[in-house]
């Protein structure tokens, strides 16, 4: 891209065409050789001994060798994809960031969700926070907005990082558990750091189970400037916001999914993006004024804490769509290098001790994760836009300098790569006017840790907040210490005595006695269930069919979610085709071994009397229907596909014999005609899971 050339959606894709290698037709050395027999190593006779002149063999193996670079120390199980980024206005007024000005230009970007505490082939769906990383090729440089599915974070200052993040990984004499903080030693750290009560209640929320990566909300989670061309600043805090709304997984599903399908986050965005289902996400910011800056009654330099969207709104500012898979996963998710520290003009940095440290910390881990101080020359991490200066050698250098001047100032080079003016483009800091006396110390702003824990609770709709004290169950149930789990009684009774003594009983310690919380009221940002977005679209549902299935029905719903944005999958017994009560042929797309209910988001049993006969006897059909209703999922069936439900005795449900029942999302009618229930099972998809159904403990799922 010449220096003048603006970016377009495509400008990366093109930058990375040079680097793509298709499998040519012939096999060669690195060196460009062509291999005559790579099934033999060279001998002497056919039974040996192997020759050490076998170079097509030690190039062979010692690249094998060498393949495995260390995985990231946090986040090391992650997926990408690429898209671009399209602002709705420009935000001159706030920031001269380029890829902020003009709504009709669409910035390549390439963005990584992760998990923060499994190792790189750890499962998706587990218990914890999501990365949300976004690299912006800029036609200013990139620019690395690394955030999170959570809006706060455990710590306030990045020296306890390491802390953490030992507390959070497997047990450094058995290495167990694997991806999960239920094991004594995370508790205990977190027992005794109360800065980190807020993030707590959002770790054992909904929120760190998502049902997928298309579902997520992100967060910058700190406070960063947006400094406009007249050098004014603002404080702004990053939302992402998912159009499909924000969905999570219950946890019997994710504990199931784990095991029956690990990639299920992965499979899902490569899926979606792959039928054309592309994810969308619109950014929005808090802007702060420099003079409001303390008028909060907490610190917005502290990362424990939110800025409530009732105090501050957040201003839509432009729409993120993912639409290319990568081509190779190492090549570019993998070796992928995201930095708070990449920032262009326009964006700026806040004294966050959190943030500070972190614009140390991951430039450099890429230097030792990628083994080299050209990690930037690699196709994926390299900008779009030219970039020159007079760093030269080290591993892997990509770049021929033709200059023999290689520095600055200088003559014999015409005094070039020159810096640039700030009218020129050049990233000049912001010329915030700090002082003060060198200490270790933590700002008394920093030192309330309870109050937004308890908006958090408050804001948690009632299955919300079951679903929390469950998780404090499980977490605290896998602690041995009772003075851990003790404590930990404690600190929930600092945020509310109700949820503390709730806690307390499912972990064997003594209710504790109140202690005054202070009703801080609610907070939207727990967008709890019942206000998400409302929408089928990009909905996965099971029709559960075997010979003889009124194929009718099956046609008619598989339309009927397609005019919404949702698709649906045939499961039965065996792979390969069913017949229909009418001869036809149906493509059956997972049996009940290859998938299980988790996998979808809502089941449909058609009619026709010999496939109910065969479901009936079948206890995986059967236990489908019993686990999606304890999931809370809708279901639907037409025609004799009721016999199922009846068959998997669902409680509390009523099956009538009129022609159409909506009963807690379980949408059936006698009919044949399966258009008759599209609509309200449409609905019944819309709401996401149906938490009213008050039996859903009693089925043995
Ligand atoms: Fe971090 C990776 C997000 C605190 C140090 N972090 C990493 C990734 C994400 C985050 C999304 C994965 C990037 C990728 O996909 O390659 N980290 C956060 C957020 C934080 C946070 C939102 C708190 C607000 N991180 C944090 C602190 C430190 C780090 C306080 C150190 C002082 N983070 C790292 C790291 C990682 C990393 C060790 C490991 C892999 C990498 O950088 O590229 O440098």
């Amino acid at each position: 891209m010449t220096e003048q050339q603006q970016v377009n959606e495509n400008t990366k894709n093109e930058a990375l065409q040079p680097y793509r290698k298709d499998a040519d037709e012939k096999l060669t050395s690195n060196q460009g050789v062509k291999i005559n027999d790579t099934d033999n190593t060279l001998k002497v006779g056919t039974r040996g001994p192997s020759l050490k002149e076998d170079f097509h063999f030690q190039e062979k193996l010692t690249h094998f060798d060498r393949e495995r670079i260390p995985e990231r120390v946090v986040h090391a199980r992650g997926s990408g994809a690429h898209g671009y980024f399209q602002p709705y206005e420009s935000m001159a007024e706030f920031t001269k960031a380029k890829f902020l000005q003009d709504p009709a230009i669409k910035t390549p970007v390439f963005v990584r969700f992760s998990t923060v505490g499994g190792s790189r082939g750890s499962a998706d769906t587990v218990r914890d926070v999501r990365g949300f990383s976004v690299k912006f090729y800029t036609e200013d440089g990139n620019y690395d907005l690394v955030g999170n599915n959570i809006p706060v974070f455990f710590i306030q200052d990045a020296i306890k990082f390491p802390d953490i993040v030992h507390a959070i990984k497997p047990e450094p004499d058995h290495e167990m558990p694997q991806a999960s903080t239920a094991h004594p030693s995370f508790w205990d750290f977190i027992s005794l750091i109360p800065e980190s009560t807020h993030m707590i209640m959002w770790i054992l929320s909904d929120r760190t189970l998502p049902r997928n990566f298309r579902m997520m909300q992100g967060f910058g989670v700190h406070t960063f400037r947006w400094v406009n061309a007249q050098g004014k600043s603002r404080f702004v805090k990053y939302h992402w916001k998912p159009l499909l709304g924000v969905h999570s997984n219950v946890f019997d599903e994710a504990q199931k999914l784990a095991g029956k399908d690990p990639d299920f986050h992965r499979r899902d965005l490569w899926d979606s993006i792959d039928m054309g289902d592309y994810p969308e996400y619109e950014l929005g910011v808090q802007i702060i004024e420099e003079a409001d800056e303390h008028k909060f009654d907490f610190d917005i330099l502290d990362a424990t804490k939110i800025i409530p969207e009732e105090l501050v709104p957040v201003r839509p500012v432009g729409k993120m769509v993912l639409n290319r898979n990568p081509d190779n996963f190492f090549a570019e998710t993998e070796q992928v290098a995201f930095q708070p520290s990449n920032v262009v003009p326009g964006i700026d940095f806040s004294d966050d001790p959190l943030l500070q440290g972190r614009l140390f910390s991951y430039h450099d881990t890429q230097l030792h994760r990628l083994g080299s101080p050209n990690f930037a020359h690699l196709p994926i991490n390299r900008p779009v836009c030219p970039f020159h200066n007079n760093q030269q050698d080290g591993r892997m250098q990509m770049e021929i300098k033709t200059s023999r001047v290689n520095y600055s100032p200088n003559s014999l080079g015409e005094n070039r790569p020159e810096v640039s003016t700030a009218a020129e483009g050049g990233y000049v800091h912001y010329p915030e006017r700090v002082e003060g006396h060198k200490v270790r110390d933590r700002s008394p702003s920093f030192k309330e840790h309870f109050s937004q824990a308890t908006l958090f609770w408050n804001s948690l709709s009632p299955v919300e907040k079951e679903h929390l004290i469950e998780a404090a169950h499980f977490e605290l149930g896998k602690v041995g210490d009772q003075g851990v789990r003790e404590r930990m009684v404690d600190r929930f009774n600092h945020v509310d005595h109700e949820l503390a003594k709730r806690v307390a009983q499912g972990i064997g310690v003594a209710a504790p006695s109140a202690v005054t919380v202070k009703n801080h009221g609610q907070s939207s940002e727990a967008l709890s269930q019942n206000n998400t977005t409302k929408t089928a679209k990009g909905r996965k549902v099971a029709i559960l069919a075997a010979d003889g299935v009124d194929a009718a029905q099956i046609m008619a719903i598989k339309q009927a979610l397609k005019d919404v944005g949702a698709m649906a999958e045939v499961v039965s017994k065996f792979k390969g085709k069913i017949k229909s009560a009418d001869g036809q042929e149906i493509e059956v797309d997972k049996t009940f071994l290859t998938s299980a209910s988790p996998m979808f988001d809502a089941i449909y049993v058609p009619g026709g009397a010999k496939s109910l006969e065969a479901l009936k006897m079948n206890g995986e059909a059967v236990h489908f229907i019993n686990e999606a209703f304890k999931h809370c999922k809708p279901i639907a069936a037409t025609g004799e596909g009721v016999d199922l439900l009846k068959a998997a005795e669902l409680p509390g449900v009523k099956l009538s014999d009129s022609s159409l029942k909506d009963d807690q999302g379980v949408v059936t009618a006698l009919s044949a005609d399966a258009n008759e229930i599209a609509k309200s099972f449409i609905n019944a998809i819309a709401q996401h899971r149906h938490w009213n159904r008050a039996h859903k403990d009693q089925v043995p799922a």
